[in-house]
């Protein structure tokens, strides 16, 4: 049976006159008192959509770290989201309009005026020194705010630009300490080096040779592939007829792993050194049991001991599965950026860039402040060894405790 819906007034309507019908006389009752009227609810908060970009590469050989540093991001602008931030009287939603630079150069500097005519008030990139330092130009052209989670270049932060900023220690620094522990720690006289000829990987093996030799080691070889080669042979071959104690590569993972494999299969016993970009589960992965015993760097601290780690390590990893190295690094970049709109109550690039360099923040890495070029203060650079599959810690130099 279908039940017509009434509106209120003709029910009222309908039971007065079935009163009035029956023929008694009532006394009128006196009016029951008027509901109070109801709180009036407060008028909500105007919602304002706030877009940060992030830039890495997503396809190619190291798009598993690309991910890492989006995922990072991702969380980061999850958890701002869910406290509602509230800037200038309205409520921000964070957005991050994601980019694939697929670590070239070329790419990086058009996904940059991508962002930038998307109107982002930020971002957070690029992954890669080759593509973070063409890019900074276009970022600061437009007066966007650019932190870079993982670019360790030194050249990123010397062009004199105010919009560029890292959150985690350069390569001056790292190649200082992986140039020196080769020869002090690890006992070496003669060094072979190799770099992937990328800003990155050429940087670091230019500084880690100057480290070598200041502690008084002998560079045996300087040998060069590029980002995207699988084949080392020719190289390696070379190498072992100078007999090195340790080969250097300044490249990442992607090129490590094989590398590794190909030293071993040719015999060569020297021990194997990289930095952070080579400095990754993915690096055991790849090389498989050839990975036992590598000395590598990370330009942080390892993630065990991040000051505010453990919440961030327990939701990421629940999330998106295991870090890789730089996800820690993407999610405080966000947050300096979201707690520099908030100090400077505007989400306006122009208004809230001067308080990104007054950064006090106490991040999931520790305690972030810039120093006058955009460079982390205090950054840290801990030395692993890779035992049973796993990155062990050696030793950290650097770094700051967080305030909490
Ligand atoms: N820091 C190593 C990987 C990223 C880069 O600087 O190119």
């Amino acid at each position: 049976m279908n039940h017509v819906r009434m509106p209120g007034v003709v029910v009222v309507l309908a039971a007065s006159l079935a009163i009035v019908g029956c023929g008694k006389k009532e006394e009128p009752k006196a009016a029951a008192p008027a509901p109070a009227p109801a709180a009036a609810a407060p008028a909500a908060k105007p919602e304002v959509v706030v877009k940060i970009g992030h830039v890495a590469p997503l396809t190619g050989p190291i798009a598993h770290l690309g991910k890492d540093n989006e995922n990072g991001a991702r969380l980061a602008v999850d958890d701002a989201n869910a406290k509602k931030v509230e800037i200038d009287g309205k409520v921000i939603k964070f957005e991050l309009l994601g980019e694939d630079d697929q670590a070239d150069p070329k790419t990086g500097t058009v996904v940059a005026q991508k962002l930038v005519d998307a109107k982002v008030a930020g971002v957070v990139g690029h992954l890669n020194s080759g593509t973070t330092i063409p890019a900074s130009a276009i970022y600061n052209q437009a007066g966007v705010p650019q932190i870079s989670p993982s670019a360790t270049n030194p050249k990123y932060t010397q062009q004199g630009f105010n919009t560029t900023f890292r959150v985690m220690a350069n390569d001056i620094q790292q190649g200082s300490v992986v140039g020196t522990y080769a020869v002090k720690d690890m006992g070496a006289k003669k060094v072979a080096i190799i770099d992937d000829r990328t800003a990155y990987g050429q940087g670091l093996a230019d500084e880690v040779e100057k480290a070598a030799k200041a502690a008084g080691a002998t560079v045996v070889a300087r040998e060069f592939t590029n980002d995207k080669a699988t084949d080392f042979k020719a190289i390696l071959t070379k190498i072992k007829a100078k007999n090195p104690d340790v080969i250097f590569l300044g490249g990442m993972d992607a090129v490590g792993g094989p590398m590794l494999k190909q030293m071993r299969e040719l015999g060569i016993k020297a021990k194997f050194t990289t930095g952070d970009g080579g400095c990754t589960p993915e690096l055991v992965k790849l090389a498989g049991a050839a990975s036992e015993g590598v000395i590598c760097t990370q330009a942080g601290l390892p993630v065990d001991k991040l000051p505010n780690g453990q919440k961030f390590v327990e939701d990421f990893t629940k999330k998106y599965g295991q870090i890789q190295i730089y996800s820690p690094y993407s999610y405080d970049a966000v947050m300096v950026l979201v707690d520099s709109m908030k100090r400077a109550n505007s989400t306006d690039p122009v208004k809230y860039l001067p308080e990104v360099g007054k950064t006090s923040y106490d991040g999931v890495t520790g305690k972030i402040e810039f120093d006058e070029k955009g460079d982390i203060k205090n950054g840290a650079i801990t030395v692993f060894e890779i035992k049973d599959g796993k990155l062990a810690t050696l030793k950290t130099e650097g770094g700051t405790a967080s305030a909490k």
